[in-house]
């Protein structure tokens, strides 16, 4: 694990006192962000093996502190050195949650017993993600019964420990050493997911080729504010922070609709997200055909152009509300702009309506305006943020290479992981509201061409001064390969579910 260094704890502001949590896993707010991961999904055998095993682990938990020094002192060595980057500068980190039948069985008891009512989000957790596929989206060929892991007639998965390292063969030694404790104890791994960065120019990329990992929410008590602009982060303009409540439960307020277990923990969404990359592209050129056609877009519009319309940035993650023509990557070592607004784009006629990140962050769209002061900074997005923490698997694809790994039959795509405070409210109220609705936010505007149950979208060009309808059809090259709904506790929570202290918890 990693030591803390000099000039590390210089860098954590007393001022945000979450920064220095020891008691919130630290991939929630700080986020592991390794090149290499692995995810080992458990069932344990008993309560009392579970325990056992509980205890040998909880001591190898990062907590947000760790994670947070280890990140503010790598960022700080890169800025140094923005050519080589930091060398020398390691972690490896561990993280556990735990789905409704693991917390069962580890507490020995109805875990919402004292829960005042059920909150719609501790049903939706209790329920699990195969029950709610359906308003998610996750039908059809996205449906449990095709899933590999997570789906009701799958074997039922207690636990998820997330092993996170620069070096693949660390992570090789920690997995090996993970199973066999876990087989020691009785317990199966009832299915692995591994991830990695993708490499080379793709670095920091998603297998579509999109800068991914751009647009987080800032959390109060953990991300410096602007003094100039308190809204917003300090050197990221655009970057909204919010209660940290809307991703730790209780971090910031009473919690009384949360039983004493959940405090200091979050919701985690896991879901492994297939990309036929191939299938993706190979739409592009006959959809761009139909644009040009129709005269409605410029002459010198290739595929990636329209790719980039679908997901509304450009590969170098660079908006295109800011850039529409083409895309002008960051200065090196600098993030892509998230400085962006949609208040003068009604129509989206810039960045599409449909456009995966307009529709997953609408911001300041006009929908969301207060009517009487429509002047006013305002987010109506901010009660349904995420904070994401994916990774692709497999690896990239390439059909000018001859081996057969870089094909389109091999599997790839995204471990896509999310933390939120509320299930409903946040990660499914995206996929139902947003994302799978053809009439968000306004016309009929289509689903998120990237993530969702799409097939015609309404792409709207503006030329002389009018704006025109044109139908694009497009297929999901996106499909779910398995889902699970876990929550990912407060160490000292894990603690007391090791020991079996659990009367207060409940
Ligand atoms: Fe998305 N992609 O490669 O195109 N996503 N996403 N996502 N996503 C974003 O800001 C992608 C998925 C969000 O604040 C970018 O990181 C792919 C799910 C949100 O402006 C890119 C998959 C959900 C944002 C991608 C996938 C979301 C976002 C732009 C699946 C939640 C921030 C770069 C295979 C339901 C929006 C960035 C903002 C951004 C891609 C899944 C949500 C490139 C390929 C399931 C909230």
């Amino acid at each position: 694990m990693f030591e803390i260094d000099r000039h590390a704890t210089q860098l954590i502001d007393p001022a945000l006192p979450l920064r220095s949590s020891e008691d919130i896993q630290g991939d929630i707010l700080a986020g592991f962000r390794k090149d290499h991961q692995c995810l080992l999904m458990i069932q344990f055998e008993d309560t009392g093996t579970a325990r056992q095993w509980l205890r040998l682990i909880v001591p190898e938990i990062a907590s947000t502190r760790v994670v947070a020094e280890f990140n503010a002192a790598f960022s700080a060595a890169r800025r140094e050195d923005s050519e080589t980057g930091p060398v020398g500068m390691s972690a490896d980190w561990t993280g556990l949650s735990v789905t409704y039948p693991g917390l069962v069985l580890l507490s020995d008891a109805d875990p919402f017993r004292s829960a005042v009512s059920c909150p719609a989000a501790l049903q939706a957790f209790r329920e699990g993600a195969a029950a709610r596929a359906r308003k998610v989206g996750d039908t059809g060929v996205n449906g449990p019964g095709n899933w590999l892991f997570g789906a009701g007639s799958r074997p039922v998965i207690h636990a998820v420990l997330t092993l996170a390292s620069d070096d693949p063969v660390w992570l090789a030694a920690a997995i090996e050493r993970h199973c066999s404790v876990l087989a020691a104890h009785g317990a199966t791994v009832v299915s692995r997911q591994d991830g990695a960065t993708l490499p080379g120019p793709l670095r920091g990329h998603e297998h579509f080729g999109f800068a991914d990992g751009v647009s987080q929410p800032a959390v109060q008590g953990f991300h410096q504010s602007d003094p100039d602009d308190p809204q917003n982060v300090l050197g990221s303009p655009g970057t909204r922070i919010l209660p940290a409540s809307r991703f730790v439960i209780g971090a910031d307020q009473q919690a009384q609709a949360f039983p004493p277990w959940a405090i200091g923990g979050s919701f985690q969404v896991i879901r492994r997200l297939a990309q036929d990359v191939a299938g993706w592209r190979a739409q592009l050129g006959p959809q761009l055909e139909i644009l040009k056609k129709s005269g409605a877009v410029p002459d010198t519009a290739d595929d990636v152009w329209l790719a980039a319309r679908m997901v509304g940035r450009w590969p170098s993650g660079t908006p295109i509300a800011r850039c529409p023509m083409s895309d002008i990557p960051p200065p090196p070592g600098e993030k892509p702009d998230n400085d962006l607004s949609y208040r003068d784009d009604p129509d989206g006629t810039q960045t599409p309506l449909f456009s995966h990140i307009r529709k997953t962050n609408p911001r300041d769209d006009q929908s969301f305006l207060p009517e009487h002061s429509p002047d006013t900074p305002f987010s109506g997005s901010d009660p349904r943020r995420i904070i994401r923490r994916g990774i692709p698997f497999g690896p990239p694809f390439d059909p000018r290479s001859a081996d057969p790994i870089y094909g389109a039959d091999t599997p790839r795509g995204l471990l896509f992981v999310c933390y939120q405070a509320d299930l409903v409210e946040q990660f499914e109220f995206l996929q139902h509201t947003w994302v799978n609705n053809a009439r968000f936010p306004r016309h009929a505007t289509g689903a998120d061409p990237l993530i969702g149950n799409v097939n015609k979208v309404s792409f709207r060009p503006r030329a002389n001064g009018a704006t025109r309808s044109i139908s694009l059809s497009l297929d999901q090259f996106v499909r779910t390969e398995g889902a699970i709904y876990a929550f990912t506790p407060a160490i000292s929570v894990l603690y007391d579910l090791a020991f079996g202290n659990v009367r207060h918890l409940l």
